[in-house]
């Protein structure tokens, strides 16, 4: 585990670290009358259950004035009275522990009494109050089923903590890459995003809450471990009685001390966006007539950016954007951009004659998948390719990057590119949480995850469209002086040419999701005992290994140091296996098997990659005797 550092005492880490502002102080009065433990049950309506007692109240003044952000108009409205704050007692709940990103749980937990409104209390009492009293603080989601009654009990207990501000995304609507930006334009103490990601959504599935600190980064474990900590003792929540917020009017709310901005949850983010990229030139490719673009939104909350993006900026043309409207259960669909779950988009892309380039994204924006006509870039490439183009094709790169990283299951396609151009590279655990740090502190400025998220120091989140920008860059760049007619350099020559030069990474994962805890578990503690006996020079078939551990990580910033990241198997000819949990899955466990493999003859490069690859998976599952402790025949996707 991570050292328990001091919040306060950790200059890159502080959620502190904004000025504060409303400086006057809070004179909230605190009302210790609560006869209820069910306050917080959000069913059938938060507000009717919780907020019976809580007049409206008396409306002083309203102004309505032109909004710079929206077409429509934004309204001020004061309310007079002090804000009044109750305590209402409640009791600790078992298991809320954060994962890889975030608490994700089926929202059947989450809805259950004081579920969420403790675990936000929890995370009141674990920053210094200097870092949110009297602050601001960003809120926003993916539009998941859930998110509407959640943003009221957040806005509450962040009023009954004496926040001073929250801006909310209208409709609730942000996604994770757009909080970040939020954040860090705005200057906030840091935010939170309602999402479980590239979990389904809907009564029957997932929700999950994630909090950014201020320079708009995922929490480090040493805020999540103390939240977790205070889960497990509390015994109030502080709440303002407020009635809900009108989320779907852009606008200022005031009560007393507090006030709620509601803000268009697209135009920080989109202005960001508009000084990283050249925008004229993407819609130069767009526009042309023989390229043809398609973007999946997968119902999640990119269909929320994909319009003002892509077809209002970038002058695509409206049917390319697919399943663009943000469903509370992303249609009955799983938001995940890959080639099990985004198959509308893969059937589009493999058809004959399909478009010349395609990309999806994921429920809450940070992930990005991207295909040419009949070919899928991995993740773990596409990274590396973007770094290499970055400088000549992205403005925000024209000094070239700082320095290049990827989590450890990530291929080493990356770091073949970080060799040739010379530049610092890392490689942290999975999460994106870890490159946040080097980012800061002016280290690195391109990373990846295999798991398709790719990003820069742009903000402290993978994010999606940055991602279709940044190839839609390339592509663009290299094209721009193709005449209408001439064959236009494709998205599989982009990474043919990339794999000429660097050499090919081959690479593979598969997961078995919701497996029983117990095999899943007694499987990665049965690799542990391998590797505790490996030595360099053990023959694995035709293998030899070069070391075995379980992947430690020393924070080259602050020295914190997590380990038990990934079993991992490295042999003589850079080949590895590596086998982790999911942290991120609501139920069982996840297993997943990273494959990859060097291959340096372009020659051999056009192979399929689960063919290339075929002895090292079988090495993969005879090691870790898979079928065995899981009782699985076969992966439920495969990367
Ligand atoms: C997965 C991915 C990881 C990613 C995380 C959050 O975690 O492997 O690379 O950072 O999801 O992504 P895990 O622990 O399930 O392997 V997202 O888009 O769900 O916030
Ligand atoms: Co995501």
């Amino acid at each position: 585990m991570m050292a328990l550092n001091s919040i306060a005492s950790r200059p890159t880490s502080s959620f502190l670290s904004r000025k504060l502002r409303n400086s006057g102080g809070n004179d909230s009065v605190l009302v210790h009358s609560a006869k209820s433990l069910s306050f917080f049950n959000p069913i059938p309506l938060f507000s009717n259950i919780c907020f019976k007692n809580a007049s409206p109240s008396p409306l002083l003044s309203v102004s309505v004035r032109a909004s710079s952000s929206s077409t429509s108009p934004s309204a001020t409205v004061t309310h007079s009275q002090e804000l009044k704050i109750k305590s209402v007692p409640t009791q600790p709940i078992e298991g809320q522990k954060t994962g890889t990103s975030g608490l994700r749980k089926k929202v059947k937990e989450f809805m259950r009494e004081n579920y969420l409104a403790n675990w936000i209390q929890a995370l009141f009492d674990s920053l210094p109050p200097e870092d949110y009293k009297n602050g601001v603080l960003v809120l926003g989601g993916d539009g998941r089923y859930f998110n509407k009654e959640a943003a009221q009990i957040i806005i509450k207990i962040a009023a009954g903590n004496g926040v001073g501000k929250i801006l909310v995304g209208r409709d609730g609507i942000l996604s994770t890459p757009a909080v970040s930006a939020v954040i860090r334009k705005r200057e906030a103490n840091g935010g939170f995003i309602m999402s479980a990601s590239h979990n389904p959504g809907g009564p029957e599935y997932d929700w999950g809450i994630k909090f950014n600190y201020s320079s708009g980064q995922p929490a480090p474990e040493s805020i999540t471990d103390k939240i977790y900590g205070n889960t497990l003792s509390i015994s109030e929540i502080k709440v303002a009685e407020i009635p809900d917020i009108n989320l779907s009017q852009i606008g200022v709310t005031n009560y007393g001390p507090f006030s709620v901005e509601v803000v268009d949850p697209v135009a920080d983010y989109l202005e960001l966006l508009e000084q990283v990229f050249d925008f004229s030139l993407i819609r130069s490719l767009i526009s042309r007539s023989d390229f043809r673009f398609t973007f999946d939104a997968m119902h999640a909350v990119t269909g929320a950016y994909a319009k003002p993006i892509f077809v209002d900026k970038l002058g695509a043309s409206i049917d390319s954007i697919l399943n663009g409207v943000p469903l509370e259960d992303f249609g009955h669909g799983h938001p995940d951009p890959n080639l099990t779950y985004a198959k509308e988009l893969v059937d589009i892309m493999y058809a004959e004659y399909g478009p010349d380039f395609g990309a999806a994204s994921d429920g809450d924006g940070d992930r990005n998948m991207i295909l040419g006509s009949r070919f899928f870039v991995t993740p773990s490439d596409s990274v590396a390719i973007i770094a290499a183009n970055a400088e000549k094709a992205i403005p925000y790169f024209k000094t070239g990057p700082k320095g290049l990283a990827r989590s450890m299951p990530t291929s080493g396609a990356l770091d073949r590119v970080a060799e040739k151009l010379n530049l610092p590279f890392y490689e942290v655990p999975t999460g994106w949480k870890f490159f946040g740090n080097l980012m800061d502190a002016g280290k690195l400025s391109i990373c990846g995850e295999e798991s398709f998220g790719t990003g820069s120091d742009h903000i402290r989140e993978k994010d999606g469209i940055w991602a279709v920008l940044a190839w839609l860059s390339i592509i663009a760049f290299r094209n721009k002086d193709k005449k209408p007619g001439e064959k236009l350099v494709s998205v599989s020559d982009v990474v043919s040419e990339h794999w000429a030069t660097y050499g090919r990474n081959f690479f593979s994962r598969y997961d078995y999701e919701e497996c029983e805890s117990e095999g899943a578990n007694k499987m990665i503690d049965y690799l542990r005992d391998i590797i505790s006996k490996g030595k360099t020079g053990d023959v694995y078939g035709g293998y030899t290994l070069q070391f075995a551990d379980d992947f430690t990580y020393t924070d080259p910033v602050d020295g914190s140091v997590v380990t038990k990241q990934g079993v991992r198997f490295v042999f003589t000819d850079g080949s590895r296996i590596i086998f982790r949990l999911s942290g991120t899955g609501s139920a069982g466990a996840t297993v997943r098997i990273y494959i990859e493999q060097f291959e340096p003859d372009a020659s051999k490069h056009d192979v399929d990659a689960q063919i290339s690859l075929k002895p090292l998976i079988d090495l993969a599952l005879s090691t870790s005797k898979l079928k065995e402790f899981t009782g699985r025949e076969q992966p439920t996707v495969i990367t």
